[in-house]
């Protein structure tokens, strides 16, 4: 090659690293905290390719009191002799972006082919980086400053600072404070990564030292069990049904390995690696896992009789209830797609650990039978709960035909005009009674509840689905509800134009108040969204002048205001709706012409949400005060 030739190659290199200078983000994700451990993985991700290879068994991390890092591995080193450019095979590696591992020539692809590609990257993106690799008896030196080397090569060829018996590939460098908003190292996360690539590389041992001021540590992390160990960090704390099952086999030269535990909890967690590269979309890998695994504990429950002919399948879900398992692949081709580029999508994948996931557990289980009986316990469980739910939720579905007025509940109103209509929801049984007498029965509606409706914050989706009041609500409503099985919410079939909360102002009615707010917010928000509820306003005084007709006094403000005007009178105190014959309650709370509404708006409800426990908790009096400020702003509200 002519020298003319190398001159230009090089000037394109250099181009090249300044095009990562000006878009580092492109290359590594942002130039914050997170782009700056990365430039850490990728150095590394060289290391692991090497132990990949069969060739290195140890890999030491540093970050060093100046704010460099340096890391090193045992293995054959970087090639440092002349690449067919002209120049130490070792400076293509660190200015060539998408080089590195991947040489043109053949000879030094890397075993698994895998990745490593980002060494030049980390070099454009430090102010200077060092090399030196052991190799061949010598310790060959190389620096670069802002990506440009700096040392000169004789004949084509690196320095040697000296002889050595060892081989490894050791790098410093220095991330640059001009591309970079932070520079500082996030150790926890670097050595995170390092003990997750020790669970996917068993047999690896993975150095970290930190050597910056006040926070020295050593820490060696090494896994012979692999992902075995991984599981039962993940498990730690919880209760397994089962000790760890490892699979591992190669199918379509796909090497797969899959480890999982039950635990005692309606959870599932299955994590994905390919490459040794995280999946946190999952992909083809896991889909493979689950749907053999759904058909293998299927086949199982029929052949023990656990599941009878008349019985349905488990669902998948119910197979993986309480599941913990990572699904490992070694792909010579991954694709990664998705938002994040870390979906796999390789077809064959799925393939591969389904085979090995099928015929590996089949010889596991046929083996082990009390883990087997194990594992489809957790499924049974979770079949149950299922149907459970299901039969609550097609209960509530089944529209019948609004007859629980004789039952003393529900008195609905004659007009289907939703638009017209409303609902009262009222505390207890003597305001009921009251409330439906004095109603407009055309258009008003009145719902009854007693005691206390559930806690919805505090209640699982059965029972707030199986409690009474909450079902009439959600039948008499006619509009679904939203939450767990999807969205079966549909605010235009709403029976009701206004949903009105009347209950007494005192505590027990504020709580009752807050315990059906917080229903509509979690299964119906829309309802408050959309404005359709209101908190009626009850008087709580009324004044009889001697002379002049009587008045309604709605809270302490008004009764001043009526005590400056007013000398003669008396005053009568309401303790609660039930005090109220027919006709006081329906002039002061019911009647359309003269009553107080307030509407509750998400704004509200939003805060309200976030003062949850200050409104659930057991201390009454802040909760009173809550609601009752963010009822002042009461309007009056004119009939439609
Ligand atoms: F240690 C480290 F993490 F800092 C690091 C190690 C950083 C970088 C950029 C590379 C490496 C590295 C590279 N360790 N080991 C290797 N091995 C090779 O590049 C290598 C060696 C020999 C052959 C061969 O075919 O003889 C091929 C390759 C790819």
């Amino acid at each position: 090659m002519a020298a003319g030739d190398y001159t230009a190659k090089n000037i394109t290199v250099l181009e090249g690293l300044e095009a990562v200078r000006k878009r580092p983000g492109m290359y590594i994700g942002g130039v914050g905290t997170s782009g700056l451990n990365h430039l850490v993985y990728e150095i590394v991700d060289n290391a692991v390719d090497e132990h990949l290879a069969g060739y290195c068994t140890h890999i030491s991390v540093t970050l060093e009191a100046d704010g460099s890092v340096m890391v090193g591995d045992n293995g054959r080193g970087i090639p440092v002799d002349r690449h067919k450019t002209g120049i130490s095979a070792e400076r293509v590696v660190f200015t060539t972006l998408h080089a590195g591992g991947k040489f043109d020539n053949e000879a030094y692809k890397t075993a698994g082919g895998l990745h490593g590609v980002g060494s030049s990257v980390v070099n454009a993106l430090s102010t200077w980086l060092e090399v030196k690799v052991f190799k061949g008896g010598y310790i060959h030196y190389d620096r670069y400053e802002q990506g440009k080397p700096v040392i000169e090569l004789k004949n084509g060829l690196l320095p040697k600072l000296g002889r050595t018996d060892a081989t490894g590939t050791v790098i410093r460098f220095s991330p640059d404070p001009e591309i970079f908003t932070k520079t500082y190292f996030t150790a926890a996360m670097i050595r995170n990564r390092l003990h997750e690539t020790a669970y996917l590389n068993p047999g690896l041992t993975l150095e970290f030292h930190n050597r910056r001021a006040g926070e020295e540590e050593d820490v060696v992390f090494c896994e012979e069990e692999g992902i075995t160990a991984y599981i039962r960090e993940l498990n730690k704390g919880k209760t397994p049904v089962h000790e760890p099952v490892l699979v591992h086999g190669v199918s379509d030269g796909i090497d797969v390995t899959v480890a999982f535990q039950f635990v005692d909890l309606f959870e599932e967690k299955v994590l994905g690696y390919c490459n040794n590269i995280f999946t946190s979309e999952g992909g083809t890998h896991i889909t493979g896992f689950k749907t053999r695994f759904t058909g293998i504990i299927n086949n199982y429950a029929r052949e023990l009789g656990i599941l009878k002919d008349k019985d349905d399948n488990f669902t998948g879900a119910d197979t993986r209830c309480g599941m913990t398992a990572i699904v490992v692949i070694k792909h010579h081709d991954p694709v990664f797609e998705g938002q994040t580029k870390t979906k796999l999508g390789n077809a064959d994948a799925a393939k591969a650990v389904a085979a090995v996931t099928g015929e590996q557990l089949e010889l596991f289980f046929d083996k082990n039978l009390e883990t087997l009986k194990s594992v489809i316990g957790c499924a049974e469980k979770s079949a149950k709960i299922r149907k459970a739910e299901a039969k609550v939720k097609s209960n509530l579905l089944t529209k019948s035909k609004f007859s629980f007025d004789g039952n003393g509940k529900l008195a609905n109103c004659e007009s289907r005009d939703a638009a017209k209509c409303e609902i009262f929801i009222v505390e207890g049984d003597s305001a009921g009674g009251s409330a439906k007498m004095a109603r407009n029965r055309r258009y008003q509606a009145i719902l009854p509840i007693r005691g206390k409706i559930l806690n919805v914050e505090k209640a699982s989706i059965d029972k707030v689905l199986g409690n009474a009041e909450i079902k009439t609500m959600i039948q008499a409503f006619g509009c679904g509800f939203s939450e767990g099985y999807g969205n079966n919410f549909d605010i235009t079939k709403l029976r009701y134009d206004k949903i009105i909360i009347m209950t007494d102002a005192d505590v027990d009615g504020s709580h009752i108040d807050t315990l059906l707010l917080t229903f509509f917010y979690r299964f119906m928000p829309e309802l408050i969204s959309e404005g359709h509820v209101y908190l009626a306003q009850p008087p709580l005084y009324q004044a009889v002048p001697s002379r002049g007709p009587k008045e309604y006094l709605y809270d302490d403000a008004a009764l001043e205001k009526y005590r400056k005007t007013h000398k003669n009178f008396t005053l009568q105190r309401y303790k609660g709706l039930g005090e109220m014959d027919q006709e006081q309650l329906w002039e002061t709370t019911m009647n359309p012409e003269s009553r107080i509404l307030k509407r509750v708006d998400i704004e509200d409800f939003y805060l309200a949400n976030q003062v949850t426990d200050l409104l659930m908790g057991s201390d009454v009096e802040p909760r009173r005060d809550y609601i009752h400020t963010h009822a002042h702003e009461a309007e009056l509200d004119a009939w439609a």
